[in-house]
């Protein structure tokens, strides 16, 4: 089993469909291991994408981002980072298979419902970003 850091973004906080979204990471057989709301100010958002800096949509996504609650979540899984990668689907939902959680729910290529970890070694720079207890937590 493996961890990965799972974000449903502000567009779906704020349409509801968070809700909806938990299930559909709990039935592809996702456990949550630690999960909390977020508000991010401008400077958490920008450090949450650095590595977009300088990309013609880094603004858009740092606004994006701030706009409305969040909520991170640590989840478990084999494999977590890519099965959950193949859960949310592709960033575009235009281009997402169809079942995944940004075909279902994303309205666009920027607002796109979920974010989740590419790597193994991000998602653990990225559970510490919203969990810095993860540690006495057991992660
Ligand atoms: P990912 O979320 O599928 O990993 P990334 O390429 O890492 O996609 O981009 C991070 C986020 O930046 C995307 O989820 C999306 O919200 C936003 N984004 C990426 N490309 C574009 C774009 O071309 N236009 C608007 N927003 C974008
Ligand atoms: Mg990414």
């Amino acid at each position: 089993m493996s961890l990965t850091l799972a974000i449903i973004k502000p567009d779906a906080v704020g349409s509801g469909k968070a809700g909806k979204i938990l299930a559909h990471l709990e039935g592809a057989g996702f456990t949550v291991r630690a999960m909390r709301l977020a508000r991010l100010n401008k400077a958490q958002a920008g450090a949450f994408y650095a590595v977009h800096e300088g990309r013609p949509f880094y603004d858009e996504l740092v606004d994006f981002m701030m706009s409305g609650p969040v909520i991170p979540m640590v989840l478990e899984a084999d494999d977590a980072v890519a099965s959950l990668r193949e859960t949310i689907g592709a960033t575009d939902p235009a281009e997402a298979a169809d079942g995944t959680v940004r075909k279902l729910y994303a309205e666009s290529k920027g607002r796109n419902a979920i974010h989740a970890s590419d790597s193994d070694e991000n998602a653990a720079i990225e559970i510490g970003f919203f969990f810095s207890n993860h540690e006495r937590l057991g992660l």
